[in-house]
């Protein structure tokens, strides 16, 4: 079955990609030309439902699933910052690094070297049929220092619950199991098979 993202980044389609090998993966710039979409909702459900719905209107053809990815990390310290401004943290044009390098600041901005974090990611499926959200979370803590390359993100400084390593470091096998997002796709998966 063929499922369209409604994403531009690369991170996302990669693990999307490893996380649903059952299904053929498209990221839709792959179909037509990738457009800007405003993400103005005020939450991670409604962010990604703006971008499923705009996704799908725009390709023009019923039989595609669309599913967009609306994903975030919120620090305790921070008062649950950046939140859904994780993509744009650092102004409107950041950059993964800018954005990653602009937390780090903002802890030790607050005298700390660590505090507590979680991950949120959003899933919203748009069909012919109807609109659909899941969510997953992955709990952990934040460092004010970026440690190894893998992932994407703010992965250098997380620390999932249970290890000692960043996920810069760790394996990708290990955020495959644990992420927000694989928790949120298995439960879109139940979705989607059903079409
Ligand atoms: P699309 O809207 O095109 O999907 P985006 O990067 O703008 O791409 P979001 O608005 O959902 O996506 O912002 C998500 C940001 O949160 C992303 O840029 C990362 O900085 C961060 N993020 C989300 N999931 C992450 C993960 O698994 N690992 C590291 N950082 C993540």
């Amino acid at each position: 079955m063929k499922l369209v993202l409604a994403t531009s980044n690369r991170g996302k389609v990669k693990e999307i990609k490893a996380l649903c090998k059952d299904y053929e993966v498209i990221p839709y710039s792959e179909l037509i030309d990738e457009f800007e979409i405003i993400e103005d909702g005020n939450s991670f459900k409604e962010n990604a439902l703006i971008k499923a719905r705009a996704v799908f209107k725009a390709l023009n053809d019923e039989n595609v699933i669309v599913l967009a990815d609306d994903s975030g990390i919120s620090v305790d310290i921070l008062d649950a910052k950046p939140g859904i401004y994780s993509a744009r943290y650092a102004g409107k044009d950041a950059t993964d690094k800018d954005n990653l390098y602009k937390l780090i600041e903002d802890l030790k901005a607050k005298g700390v070297e660590t505090s507590p974090a979680h991950y949120t990611a959003a899933i919203a499926i748009v069909t012919k049929k109807g609109e659909y959200t899941v969510h997953g979370w992955m709990y952990g803590k934040v460092i004010a220092k970026a440690i190894g390359n893998g992932g994407f993100g703010y992965d250098p400084m997380f620390i999932p619950s249970g290890h000692s390593k960043t996920l810069g470091e760790l394996d990708d096998e290990v955020k495959k199991k644990l992420s927000h997002r694989s928790k949120a796709l298995g439960l879109a998966k139940l979705i989607i098979e059903n079409f």
